[in-house]
């Protein structure tokens, strides 16, 4: 009889206890959790994007005329890239498959003239650092379509680095 009334007050204690508990974890669910930084470890890329374009013998989109010197089969893939690691990295090269090739560019400014070229020592991504590719600038040059790059589109790019590490990211075509 007495060890049954203890019992059942051990099990009272551990059942405060365990409401403690849960009551503990409930207000640590609610404490409010700030996000985990958008370049944490290693290398990321945000907001990565490509412009819309036909294949060769398609009448160039509107809003093309940048890519016109190639030919109008072509398109450029833009983002931010991040670099969360210690030491300072660099793109050298992508690979995609909706390209016959695929070059590290930047569009420069020559008088009034915009040109742009390859980036043979590629792009510089300094250590907790970011870069922009963007119209007008740096960006990944989709050279020669193999398929028509439509609005709502998406495909996979694949980043390389002078360190050796890869990144895949997803291109979302868009307009500019
Ligand atoms: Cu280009």
């Amino acid at each position: 009889m007495q060890s049954k009334s203890f019992s059942g007050r051990r099990t009272g204690v551990m059942l405060s206890a365990l409401l403690v508990l849960l009551l503990a974890v409930a207000a640590c669910a609610s404490a409010p959790v700030s996000p985990a930084p958008a370049s944490g470890q290693g290398l990321s890329a945000q907001d990565v994007w490509a412009r819309p374009a036909k294949t060769m013998g398609d009448a160039p989109v509107e809003g093309e005329t940048q890519q016109m010197q190639h030919g109008g089969a072509n398109s450029a893939v833009y983002m931010t890239l991040a670099n969360g690691g210690a030491t300072a990295d660099r793109l050298t090269a992508a690979k995609a498959d909706v390209a016959k090739a695929v070059e590290i560019h930047e569009t420069t400014m020559e008088g009034d003239v915009m040109r742009m070229q390859q980036v043979q020592e590629g792009i510089e991504l300094p250590a907790g650092g970011q870069v922009e590719l963007k119209p007008g600038g740096y960006h990944v040059m989709l050279i020669g379509l193999t398929r028509e790059l439509a609005v709502g589109d998406s495909f996979p790019v694949t980043l390389e680095f002078a360190s050796g590490q890869t990144l895949t990211v997803t291109a979302e075509v868009r307009q500019p």
